[in-house]
């Protein structure tokens, strides 16, 4: 079988089941080489816990790239997620450039916003640079919240297939050649993914649970990646990555101890049966 090398590129935030300590797991799962480059060390995620601790370590992403130039190392595809500064963006550009096998697949989740607001550390100055990474991407991962501040549309929380277009239309006027937008849902009991590209406009509905957990949108971004490059089109990994996210969701339920992430790791036996 076609053995993929991936890299991505996120912060590790220690405990919390988001970025890496989710991508690397369900990467891997999916069978394929992953090789990881930390934006910053972090002992939690910046969500509901406080006083969390940082170490920004933007000044070793080009000495690391450089190395692995140096190497002759490159990838079949590079994944970005949460990044700590506007300069990081500048060297992911580079490392685009510089480390991709010809074909490979630039794939930005946008990680940023949620629920209509920036995450604590961003601004729209983050906003700015982030734009230029999607517009160079083969493939965004948005949801909602952030589709809106890359668009510069109105954020809503009650819309139509008209407003949901206009964002997907808006990514890819920005140079997106595909958007994967999560989390859109038309009615109390659904959910599900559009999947768009030129004129082309594909919905993925699935099971819309009571409640939503931290780190899902991680979880959902790394089995789409890892389904996508194990050889999914793009539409069925949509598919499969919120199918598994929903499991992930429900292994979760009722365990009010688990707040701040979810019980991905039972439930990676489920995705690996359907991509092999
Ligand atoms: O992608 C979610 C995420 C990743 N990393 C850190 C975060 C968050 C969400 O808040 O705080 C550090």
């Amino acid at each position: 079988m076609d053995y993929k090398r991936i890299l991505t590129i996120q912060d590790i935030s220690c405990v919390g089941q988001c970025s890496l300590t989710v991508a690397l797991p369900i990467l891997s799962a999916c069978g394929l080489e992953t090789a990881i480059l930390p934006s910053a060390v972090l002992s939690t995620h910046t969500m509901e816990f406080t006083d969390f601790t940082v170490r920004d370590l933007s000044d070793d992403i080009p000495r690391i790239a450089a190395h692995w130039e140096k190497e002759g190392i490159k990838f079949d595809g590079i994944y970005t997620g949460y990044l700590g500064s506007t300069d990081q963006i500048d060297y992911v550009m580079d490392i685009f450039n510089k480390l991709m096998n010809d074909g490979g697949k630039k794939i930005v989740d946008p990680a940023m916003a949620d629920f209509g607001k920036l995450y604590p550390a961003f601004d729209a100055e983050y906003v700015e640079a982030m734009k230029k990474l999607v517009a160079i991407s083969d493939l965004t991962i948005p949801n909602i919240t952030e589709a809106a501040f890359l668009t510069g549309i109105d954020y809503k929380e009650e819309y139509d297939e008209d407003y949901i277009k206009s964002l997907v239309k808006g990514l890819l006027e920005l140079g997106a050649k595909e958007v994967v937008l999560t989390g859109v849902s038309y009615d109390e009991s659904s959910t599900g993914i559009l999947v768009a590209s030129d004129s082309n406009y594909q919905y993925y509905k699935h099971e819309k649970l009571p409640i939503s957990c931290h780190g899902t949108g991680d979880v959902y971004a790394s089995a789409f990646v890892g389904a996508y490059l194990h050889g999914k089109s793009t539409y069925e990994a949509a598919g499969i990555a919120g199918e598994y996210t929903v499991k992930c969701i429900k292994n979760t339920i009722g365990d009010d101890s688990h707040w701040y992430g979810v019980k991905f790791e039972p439930v990676l036996p489920e995705l690996i049966k359907v991509l092999y």
